[in-house]
């Protein structure tokens, strides 16, 4: 039988810009990342049910270090920056690319990745490298196709169609519509992380 997690107990942790400021790789975490702006950080806020544990901003860039929070001692979920914002100078976007590489290919605990993406703009460039590179290594994905509640029901269920069918190919990727405005598939979400907190 598969334990739930109590998400509603996630609390800050830490916050890295180098693999060093880490806390020690041992139990399990689980990464949420996407385009800048995508909702990543509403994503962890709206499955915690905790308000302002990750901040928000309509200002896209805004999450620029790893940041951490614990659901108990040896479960993590953790927010990733935002990839593709054009308006972060340059070697600033270079040197957190390079960190977030870094934790993707090294990091022992990391037992599953949620990639978020806007359902209106869906499978860009970035996401599909990330698809890719998650089942090269045999990494799970679950993605949260959010700000659902920004288009109507029959739009939201061809957006769901398509990306399932872009990523049928690949054996441990899964896909949700999501909304942290109507809080739609929070459940279904919280289902997964408990697979992969629990495997
Ligand atoms: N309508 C709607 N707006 C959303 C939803 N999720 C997030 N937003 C809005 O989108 C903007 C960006 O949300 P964040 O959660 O800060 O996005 P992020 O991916 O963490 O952004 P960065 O940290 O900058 O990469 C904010 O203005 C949110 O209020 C949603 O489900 N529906
Ligand atoms: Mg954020």
């Amino acid at each position: 039988m598969s334990l739930c997690m109590q998400y509603q107990k996630a609390v800050y942790l830490t916050s890295a810009v180098e693999m060093k400021g880490l806390p020690k790789d041992s139990g399990a975490e689980v990464a949420f990342i996407g385009r800048s702006n995508s909702g990543k950080s509403s994503a962890l806020n709206t499955i915690t049910g905790i308000k302002g544990l990750a901040r928000t901003s309509s200002m896209p860039g805004r999450t620029q270090m790893i940041n951490l929070f614990e659901l108990d001692k040896s479960h993590r979920l953790v927010d990733l920056p935002g990839y593709g914002y054009a308006k972060v100078p340059k070697p600033v976007q270079k040197r957190f690319e390079a960190f977030t590489h870094e934790y993707l290919e090294k990091r022992e605990s990391l037992c599953g990745i949620v990639l978020i993406m806007d359902v209106r703009h869906p499978m860009k460039e970035m996401d599909q490298e990330l698809i890719s590179w998650s089942a090269s290594c045999g990494l799970p994905m679950h993605i949260l196709l959010t700000k659902a509640d920004k288009l109507k029901k029959i739009p939201q269920q061809n957006a769901l169609f398509t990306v399932k069918d872009a990523v049928k190919v690949f054996p441990n990727v899964s896909v949700q519509l999501f909304s942290s405005l109507n809080r739609v598939g929070i459940d279904e979400a919280k289902k997964q992380l408990d697979l992969w907190f629990n495997s």
